[in-house]
């Protein structure tokens, strides 16, 4: 069953009773909102519904919808004409970096918004990540640049960004690994990744984003924390939202940490990517709409 299903379930009565709020709370800690922000959006839900004498699941969820507006966030991110862009891909291993960073240079060319894109191989450290990337570009018709595995993906980055300013390239959008080590040496990384890219890029038209599991839970509230700690994370990308659709965590990581979302993804196809927008997400989250 789908997570907003099991909201529209639990709250399909006539009138909300004590357990039922409870019952809730346990709910949208399932949905990942996580077990503090869950209570008290409830607590505060409960008021608000007896203030304005709102007895019924379906009144009640309109409320809720109606809070967590306040807190869920979006953000729009796409290249601007007139210049180099550069979207940079971070996140841990596994989460979608090397597929996002594909899937929207095709969303991008698809539209019109890019004209001439380049995918950099920063992951220089899984075996197989830069024939990953190259195949993608092969595909998309997209050209690679890429270094020898080991390499310094500091390195590759800044070839990519000379390459691009070389052939008139409006895009470049780096992948990077997702190997999570130790806390200091993830921040160290990051930071002097960052720093490269920043020297050369128009800060307008640099954007950092942080690719999330929206199957792992709390986990990602962790990980955005610890990414958010080295470099700024301009939007989030939240993936693999087909086979949850909790997603509740975007709504966490937004409260927690003010980082709105710019992507969500629900397969493995590229077309499987759409932009966040926080009402639709919103209705879903809460079994509201269709
Ligand atoms: N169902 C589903 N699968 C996805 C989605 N995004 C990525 N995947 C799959 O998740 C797996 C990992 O994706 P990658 O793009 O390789 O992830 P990564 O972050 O680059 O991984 P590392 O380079 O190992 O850190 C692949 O099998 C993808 O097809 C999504 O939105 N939905
Ligand atoms: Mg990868």
């Amino acid at each position: 069953m789908r997570f907003g299903d099991k909201i529209r379930k639990l709250l399909g009565m006539e009138v909300v009773g004590d357990d039922d709020w409870d019952d809730l709370a346990d709910l949208l800690v399932e949905g990942d909102l996580g077990a503090a922000f869950s209570e008290e959006v409830v607590s505060e839900l409960k008021a608000s519904c007896a203030r304005s004498g709102v007895k019924n699941g379906d009144g009640a969820r309109r409320a809720l919808k109606a809070m967590l507006s306040g807190y869920a966030r979006s953000v729009s991110i796409a290249p601007t004409p007139g210049g180099l862009n550069v979207v940079m891909l971070l996140g841990v291993n596994g989460v979608g970096k090397t597929t996002t960073s594909a899937k929207l240079a095709k969303y991008w060319i698809d539209r019109g918004v890019s004209s001439k894109a380049i995918l950099a191989a920063g992951d220089t450290f899984r075996a197989a990540a830069i024939e990953q990337l190259r195949a993608h570009g092969e595909r998309l018709g997209v050209r690679v640049v890429a270094q020898e595995r080991g390499s310094d993906s500091g390195a590759v980055l800044y070839d990519a960004l000379d390459s691009a300013a070389a052939d008139g390239s409006d895009l470049v959008i780096a992948d990077t690994a997702g190997r999570m080590h130790t806390k200091q040496n993830l921040i160290k990384e990051l930071e002097k990744m960052d720093k490269i890219v920043a020297a050369k890029a128009d800060p307008s038209r640099y954007r950092r984003l942080l690719v999330v599991d929206a199957t792992t839970g709390q986990n990602a509230l962790r990980q955005a924390e610890a990414f958010a700690e080295a470099v700024r994370i301009d939007g989030l990308v939240l993936t693999k939202y087909d086979s949850s659709a909790r997603g509740g965590i975007a709504i966490a990581i937004a409260k927690r940490l003010g980082i709105p979302t710019a992507f969500v993804c629900d397969g493995e196809r590229y077309e499987d990517i759409r932009p966040f927008d926080a009402d639709t997400y919103l209705d879903e989250f809460l079994g509201l709409g269709s």
